[in-house]
């Protein structure tokens, strides 16, 4: 059987975390996989996740197994923390779920469960486990085009010419903010006119949340979505506790779901538990336990929230720093848009050798598509990868 086999495709972010941790030279600088970094290059625990910690430690007396859904408080936590007031509380359902990824797999296949005909909408681009989860679960789908590759910024036009053409019944898949891999993102006139197309046209939102807070701050970052969740009858969030709690490891994220009524909300909450149970029965429990206890003390999560302000506002003045640096090197305002971009992500719309030149020339690592993550800058690599793209352009 084994043999039968065919070689998957491999992830070419992670394979670029291969190459970069192969590469023996000194100052290689690693802008690849999405992990936030400090000034010290390190991945920290945040202080309130390992306070925490120390308090489930101390306090949990059983490892026996939780629920389908996960940790109530948790999932109540995350609507909370995502859809504010948008959306009355008694019209969302959630599942906990392993990471941001096991939200969209599990949404994709409540969208599959729910209508086998619906098409799913993708920015293009998008992170590349969208289209890789939907054709693993044979899930019809659709690009909208999203970037534009002259300004580095959204082709609004373009993107509402195509989601023109959604059938009634149609999902478009959206990220909430801090878009992965272009760091263009809609401001608030647009998430209005999306909405007024989901509404007029029937479409069904699935918005991808995975960076929450690493923006404009955590209520900033979310106003657009919470517009659109506010206004439609039915729409889905998968949410990550990856970056915003520094939690990767331990696979925390939510599925939530948003319905018109009662019996509705019903049926998705059976779905989602279903799902789950079929997947991997209960979800891991000791990351959502984490946030739990983090959410619901505010002296812990006052603290949460302020480590994640130096984060967020580290990563802008290494973006007004760049594109500063950009100016001076390439010595034009080409790379402005990166001082506009939000999130950890920019790409700065480089040319394929280009980005083999900045990785053999100069050990500078990014994805192949151009898109560097603006928190595995050290400080002083600014000006150095100014200078660097400077080089391989010319
Ligand atoms: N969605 C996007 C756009 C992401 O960039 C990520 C990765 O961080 C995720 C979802 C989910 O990540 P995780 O499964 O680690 O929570
Ligand atoms: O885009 C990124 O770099 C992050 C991390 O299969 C990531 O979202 C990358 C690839 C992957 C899972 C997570």
């Amino acid at each position: 059987m084994l043999e039968l086999l065919k070689p998957q495709p491999a992830d070419k972010i992670i394979a670029l975390m291969g190459l970069y941790a192969a590469d023996p030279r000194d100052g290689k600088i690693d802008l690849g996989v999405g992990v936030y970094k400090d000034a010290n290059g390190k991945t920290p625990i945040m202080r309130a996740v390992k306070a925490a910690e120390a308090r489930l430690h101390e306090a949990q007396t059983s490892k026996s197994y939780v629920g389908l859904l996960g940790d109530l408080s948790f999932v109540d936590a995350m609507r909370n923390l995502v859809l504010g007031t948008s959306v009355a509380a008694d019209r969302v359902t959630g599942a906990q779920t392993p990471g941001g990824t096991g939200a969209i797999r599990q949404l994709a296949e409540l969208v599959k469960l729910a209508n086998p005909q619906a098409t799913v909408w993708l920015s293009d681009p998008t992170w590349p486990n969208h289209p890789a989860i939907l054709k693993h679960l044979d899930i019809p789908t659709q690009s909208y085009r999203y970037f534009d590759a002259a300004t580095c910024e959204v082709n609004f036009d373009a993107m509402m010419e195509d989601l023109e053409q959604a059938q009634a019944g149609d999902v478009v898949l959206l990220h909430g903010c801090c878009h992965n891999p272009t760091g263009a993102n809609l401001d608030l006139l647009q998430w209005r006119a999306v909405t007024d197309l989901v509404l007029r046209k029937g479409l069904i939102p699935f918005v991808d949340l995975a960076y929450q807070g690493f923006g404009d701050g955590l209520e900033d970052d979310v106003q657009g979505m919470r517009h659109l969740l506010g206004a439609v009858p039915q729409a889905m969030v998968a949410a990550s506790c990856s970056k915003n709690f520094g939690l990767y490891r331990d696979r925390v994220g939510v599925a939530l779901v948003i319905a018109p009524d009662e019996k509705t909300r019903d049926l998705a909450k059976g779905a989602l538990s279903s799902l789950n149970r079929l997947n991997y029965s209960f979800p891991p429990d000791h990351g959502a336990a984490l946030v739990s206890i983090l959410m619901n003390d505010a002296d812990l999560r006052a603290d949460w929230q302020a480590e994640l302000e130096e984060m967020r506002t580290g990563m802008l003045d290494l973006r007004t720093g760049l594109a500063e640096e950009l100016r001076r090197a390439t010595n034009s305002d080409r790379f402005d848009f990166v001082a506009n971009h939000r999130g950890m992500f920019s790409r700065l719309g480089l040319p394929p050798e280009a980005v083999e030149k900045l990785r053999d020339e100069h050990a500078i690592y990014m994805v192949g598509d151009s898109r560097i993550n603006i928190a595995g800058l050290p400080k002083d690599g600014l000006t150095r990868l100014a200078q660097a793209v400077a080089a391989v352009l010319s």
